[in-house]
């Protein structure tokens, strides 16, 4: 498995000339795109933690007080001494409250960058020293294989925050049979513990993702600004706007950047676009699903038993499945 370098640099460990060749590729299509991922950079992580404390945005919030008030009974599906593998722990504040009720033997967050983890760690292993730490650098949306250091029996991946939304329905799919081949003979005592926003009111998920403070709107442009150090680019925020509404043929939220005008924009080796007025970047995309539709999803992965808590207004679920 590629654990990564602990470099100085490791948005570094993927080769720069191939992210570079992915991104003026999305900006060249015919509809132009760009990944999720270039949303977080330094001030990128920030907004989006500004995100969370919005009251439109109401997804972060939602699923702390399902983890809160149902804490005993996720505890029982996902079963003490489990060995609790986060993907893109981050800062592992979601899964240490999970920590007094889950009593996990193990904990392994997983992240692309393993410095930022190990300092996260640290404090975490003062406050529960009885949890041991294995903290892995890997990009887990394109490989989840584990060093023998994670035990194989009882093991259950935690994934929080709708994060699964930025998959389109297929890409979710493969991702789930990834999740559920990582788990080896299909040992009942493993699973998945599993956030998931939920389809609901339009007017609702239009606001959380186009709140009235504009700070999704500086999350999205703040794009161009990352956009631009990457490919030295010449993208001006000013000459932009956000997009961000909830599509329901496609049962998902779009955001794009939309030029308020006509626009020229260059980059490194002569790279060029004209945009005009009006024209989208399509930045990210964010499924909502159904209980049912979602539950199916899991089912087809190869999961087995699914067990659901809600909040009161069923606006976000949280599930467990058995391998
Ligand atoms: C981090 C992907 C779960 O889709 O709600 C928030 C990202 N984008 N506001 C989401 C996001 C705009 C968020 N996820």
């Amino acid at each position: 498995m590629a654990q990564l370098q602990q470099s100085a640099h490791p948005e570094n460990c993927v080769a720069e000339d191939e992210i570079q060749h992915q991104l003026v590729a999305g900006l060249l299509a015919t509809h132009a795109h760009t990944s999720p991922k270039y949303l977080y950079d330094v001030l990128g992580s920030r907004l989006f933690a500004a995100i969370c404390e919005l009251p439109e945005y109401y997804p972060t919030r939602t699923e702390a007080a399902i983890f809160r008030k149902h804490a005993h009974h996720i505890a029982a599906a996902v079963g003490r001494d489990a060995i609790l593998i986060d993907l893109g722990a981050g800062n592992c504040s979601k899964a240490a409250r999970l920590f007094p009720a889950l009593q996990p033997r193990q904990y392994v967050p997983i992240d692309i960058s393993v410095q930022f983890l190990q300092e996260s760690v640290n404090a975490l292993r003062q406050q529960f020293p009885q949890i041991e730490m294995t903290c892995l650098g890997m990009d887990f949306s394109t490989e989840l294989e584990l060093p023998p250091s994670v035990a194989e029996q009882r093991r259950q991946f935690f994934y929080p925050g709708s994060s699964i939304g930025n998959f389109s329905p297929l890409e979710a799919l493969k991702f789930l049979r990834r999740i559920r081949k990582a788990i080896p003979g299909g040992d009942s005592h493993s699973g998945l513990l599993i956030g998931v926003d939920l389809i609901k009111d339009h007017a609702i998920l239009n606001a959380a993702y186009d709140d009235s403070l504009g700070v999704t709107a500086a999350f999205n442009l703040n794009l161009l600004h990352h956009v631009n150090r990457l490919l030295d680019a010449d993208f001006r925020p000013s000459e932009w706007r956000h997009r961000g509404f909830y599509n329901p043929e496609q049962h998902r939220i779009e955001m794009h950047l939309e030029a308020r005008d006509d626009v020229t924009v260059h980059w490194q080796n002569g790279g060029i676009r004209r945009f005009a007025r009006g024209e989208r970047i399509h930045t990210e995309s964010s499924y909502k699903y159904t209980e049912q539709g979602f539950i199916e999803l899991l089912h087809q992965a190869g999961f087995g038993q699914v067990q659901i808590w809600h909040d009161p207004r069923k606006w976000f679920m949280v599930c467990h499945a058995q391998a």
